[in-house]
């Protein structure tokens, strides 16, 4: 909580599931004195979550603003229309992210494809190039924290997921390449892949179906989306000098991406 005190944390995909939780556990671990600044498309949910949260922990300030990763010229105007008291960012949570449908080769829709590589994979590029010349201006090359969340189906393609895997698999590619490119620097890059995890990911998957997406979760116990952020914000919460680079994490019934054990 003392290592956190005074940061300014921005969070995409805020309004929802993982990125959500994470806006609430770094409430919770540092609550005197923290900012957030909230993003993602849904603004009215995000202004929801910045009430409960200020009605929580009193020292935190949050900033909600309304952002599609997908959109560049809204990410490239973000920095520079964020408020001076948000402007100093320290922490990038790269959570937004999503996936459509399952279908498979040569029956994929374009406009999908689009979706999750402009969201995914551009978007989370696109936010990075944004925030670390703030960064840069730090003593020794440079301090903060980008956090990006991968997933096990960046390392383990499963048919039906080609191209949201071929986004995820692109995402830790670009990570382990940033974190070599900025060696000289004090800016820690971290990258966290869950498994299974209930969200809205699988609504979202299944264009809005809720009973097909509870399917996917019959007779198993996914991760809750507070698994995650309890992760993401030990990680930002480390001594300077330690960098947990790199995390995958199941709940107890998964293995590997399609690996699962199902209660009959
Ligand atoms: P949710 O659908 O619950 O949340 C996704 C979030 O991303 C929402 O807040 C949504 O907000 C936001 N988002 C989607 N598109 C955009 C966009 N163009 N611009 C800005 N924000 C956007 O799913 P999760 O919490 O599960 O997903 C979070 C991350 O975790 C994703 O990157 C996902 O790939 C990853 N992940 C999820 C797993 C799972 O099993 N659930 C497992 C492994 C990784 P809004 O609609 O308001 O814009
Ligand atoms: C989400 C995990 O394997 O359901 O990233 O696509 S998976």
């Amino acid at each position: 909580a003392e290592r956190l005190k005074g940061k300014t944390i921005v969070i995409t995909g805020a309004s929802s599931g993982i990125g959500k939780s994470c806006a609430l556990e770094f409430a919770r671990t540092s609550p005197e004195d923290l900012k957030l600044v909230l993003t993602a498309r849904r603004i009215d949910t995000l202004k929801e979550i910045a009430k409960e949260i200020e009605g929580i922990s009193k020292g935190v300030k949050v900033l909600p603003v309304k952002l599609d990763v997908s959109k560049p010229d809204e990410v490239n105007n973000f920095v520079g229309n964020l408020p001076e008291e948000f402007k100093q960012i320290d922490v990038l949570v790269n959570n937004a992210g999503l996936v459509k449908g399952m279908a498979q080769a040569p029956d994929i829709k374009p406009e999908d494809i689009d979706t999750m590589f402009s969201t995914n994979v551009t978007g989370l590029i696109n936010m990075t190039q944004a925030v670390l010349p703030i960064f840069k201006t730090r003593p020794d090359g440079g301090r903060g924290d980008i956090i990006n969340i991968g997933s096990v189906a960046g390392r383990e393609p499963y048919q039906g997921g080609s191209i949201y895997c071929a986004t995820k698999a692109a995402v830790r590619s670009f990570t382990d390449a940033l974190r070599r490119e900025l060696i000289s620097t004090r800016i820690r890059i971290i990258e966290i892949d869950p498994g299974q995890v209930e969200t809205e990911f699988s609504i979202v998957r299944f264009y809005g179906d809720k009973d097909k997406a509870k399917k996917v979760y019959e007779g198993v116990e996914p991760l809750t989306p507070d698994d995650i952020a309890e992760v993401v914000v030990f990680t930002a919460g480390r001594r300077e000098n330690v960098v947990i680079a790199d995390t995958l994490i199941f709940p107890n019934h998964q293995a590997a991406a399609t690996v699962m054990h199902r209660k009959t």
